[in-house]
């Protein structure tokens, strides 16, 4: 009957969404320990903040609506690749390939793409380094390969895109043309402050570099 019928949907979706969640917990705790090693190998946090989060049900069934796709359990996982989202914003540039490289490198994470908006940013300006990781999740009867995106991004780039974001749905996907405009040049800002703080960390990094070098030759001589 259609009590029984609802339950069984109910159980399934949360074991479904379940598995999406333990991908989230073991990722955030890759990115924790990233995070502490790099800060004692390189005495700073290249990590500002990590975000994580679940697609709604809502939203799930609503980008399969968009796309013409079929709600099952199977369409779902083959076709909505960020249910399981992680964000995560790094101070510089260079961090962002630096955790990536680190996250791809780890021998239980299969790479399924990668897409660099930061080198080939969208035509509205948005950049991101974006990832879909598979996990394997241990589970009482079974292992899953669970899917996770994970968006990597500098603070500017960050700040760009969730003005954007807050722009694009206040106007319903038809932001007048100057807004386009203004995002844009805030965009080419916010890379050339990017560049700026890059090029200033790199300068500090070479001045700490020759510090040590100099107060080595002062133990050896
Ligand atoms: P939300 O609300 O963040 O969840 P997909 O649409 O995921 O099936 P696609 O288009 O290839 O496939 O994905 P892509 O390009 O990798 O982008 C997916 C996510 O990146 C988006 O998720 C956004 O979070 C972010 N993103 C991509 N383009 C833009 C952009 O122009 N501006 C901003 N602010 N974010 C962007 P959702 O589900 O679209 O949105």
């Amino acid at each position: 009957n259609l009590k029984n019928d609802l339950k069984y949907w109910k159980d399934e979706f949360t074991r479904f969404m379940m598995s999406y969640k333990f991908a989230l917990d073991e990722l955030n705790t890759k990115i924790d320990i990233l995070k502490q090693e790099f800060q004692y190998m390189h005495e700073y946090n290249p990590i500002e903040h990590v975000k994580s989060r679940l697609k709604s049900p809502e939203s799930i069934l609503k980008k399969l609506n968009k796309k013409g796709l079929e709600i099952s359990f199977s369409s779902i996982k083959e076709n909505i690749k960020d249910i399981a989202g992680i964000r995560i914003t790094c101070s510089f540039l260079s961090d962002i390939y630096e955790i990536a490289e680190m996250l791809q490198k780890q021998q239980d994470i299969k790479v399924v793409s990668v897409k660099d908006y930061i080198k080939n940013p969208k035509e509205n300006g948005y950049k991101s380094l974006h990832l879909i990781l598979q996990i394997p999740v241990f589970m009482s009867d079974r292992v899953e390969d669970v899917g996770v995106e994970v968006q990597i991004r500098t603070i500017a780039m960050d700040f760009w895109a969730s003005l954007e974001h807050k722009i694009y749905y206040k106007y319903n996907g038809k932001v007048p043309e100057t807004l386009v405009n203004e995002l844009k040049t805030a965009a080419y800002t916010a890379n050339s402050l990017d560049r700026k703080m890059e090029a200033i960390h790199k300068e500090m990094a070479l001045i700490k570099e020759t510090n040590s070098n100099e107060d080595q030759l002062k133990i050896d001589e």
